[in-house]
């Protein structure tokens, strides 16, 4: 008889043991497929954000820019990425057009990098150049000048 109860409560643990490992996997499960949700609610957030930023890397050389013709969707932000390749000489990028929205004026010393943000809210063609000059050179007649065309948007 004894033997028949120990047996008898042996088989029951083991069934309680079976259903709380049933149970911890489907918690895992709920917790995973929660975690997958909130990772790609955040993913899909964030690169519709990147998105609607032009982000556009432009290095300054001496005496250029690359590229020398960027092209932008109008009343979406710019990010311009600017990357400054010389060793000695020091750039700068300039607009001034705050009808448009489009004016700044940045300094990039020689290797470093900059960031110059804006929104463009007209359409047309805007120069844009490096406003150093000292009695050596004067960078915009050396050629380091661009243009950012605004468009309509696609
Ligand atoms: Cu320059």
């Amino acid at each position: 008889m004894d033997f028949i109860k120990i047996m008898k409560s042996e088989s029951h643990q083991a069934m309680l043991l079976t259903i709380n490992k049933f149970s911890g996997e489907i918690f895992m499960k709920i917790i995973t497929a929660l975690f997958s949700i909130i990772l790609f609610t955040v993913f899909f957030t964030s690169s519709s954000i990147a998105e609607e930023t032009q982000t556009i890397e432009v290095i300054l050389d001496s005496y250029k820019f690359v590229p020398e013709k960027i092209v932008v969707e109008v009343n979406k932000p710019v990010e311009l990425k600017l990357k400054s390749v010389t060793s000695i000489i020091p750039h700068n990028i300039t607009i001034d057009d705050p009808e448009s929205g489009i004016f700044f004026n940045e300094d990039v010393g020689s290797g470093d990098k900059g960031v110059v943000s804006f929104t463009p809210t007209k359409t047309g063609t805007y120069e844009f150049y490096c406003d150093k000059k000292n009695i050596f050179a004067n960078h915009k007649k050396k050629g380091m000048v661009g243009t950012l065309e605004v468009v309509e948007k696609k």
